[in-house]
């Protein structure tokens, strides 16, 4: 799985900024809308998703065990809070994608092995974007626990272009970014120049 450069939605995204991103290169889509009802995330993924399938991009949806099932996406990104692990892993099957949120070396310390697919490690830096995020890791602290996860490992949390050397260098999968590419004037270029560092660093 191509987790390089890996795109989570903002609140309220329409379609044409997912569209977007795919153009520009994004190897996956995450659909996270802390506000959406769960009927409007299935409707807006089921319409996500041929766009996803026929540019091969994996769809995966944030928090929500009922609409990553019912929308037919290709897996479930979910945080420290959103249940036990184990328990979503057998909801989901073993199929489709699951992704873990991790913030300190304790959290993967404590993750059962052979659960998830991925996880997510961060936030990096301080964001706007998740005002209840957990304190920064920083790049020492994260590169501590990259090196250490038995499966791959995305950054998150107030990454963008001037981190991929570091990124790439301390062995990450890849960043997911909201505001580097939702952020843009431009989402498909701002896509497209994360596609391209990540493929030169
Ligand atoms: N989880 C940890 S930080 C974060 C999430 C969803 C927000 C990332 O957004 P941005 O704008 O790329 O900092
Ligand atoms: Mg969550």
């Amino acid at each position: 799985m191509n987790l390089s450069v890996y795109f989570v939605t903002p609140d309220g995204a329409d379609d044409g900024l997912v569209l977007a991103a795919l153009r520009g290169g994004a190897s996956v889509i995450q659909l996270r809308d802390k506000t959406a009802s769960d009927a409007a995330m299935t409707a807006q993924a089921r319409r996500l998703l041929p766009a996803c399938r026929a540019a091969g991009v994996p769809l995966i949806v944030n928090d929500r065990l009922s609409v990553a099932l019912h929308s037919g996406a290709d897996g479930l990104h979910v945080g420290q809070g959103d249940g036990d692990i184990r328990t979503l892993r057998a909801a989901l099957g073993p199929e489709r994608i699951l992704g873990l949120s991790i913030e300190t070396a304790a959290q993967l310390a404590a993750m059962p092995a052979d659960t998830v697919d991925y996880i997510g490690v961060g936030p990096v830096h301080a964001t706007a974007t998740k005002p209840d995020h957990a304190a920064p890791l920083g790049l020492t602290a994260l590169a501590r626990i990259v090196a250490a996860s038995p499966c791959p490992a995305v950054a998150i949390g107030g990454v963008g272009l001037a981190d991929v050397p570091a990124l790439r260098q301390m062995g990450a999968a890849g960043l997911a970014v909201v505001s580097a590419i939702a952020g843009d004037a431009n989402p498909e270029a701002a896509t497209r120049r994360l596609v391209d560092a990540w493929s030169a660093a």
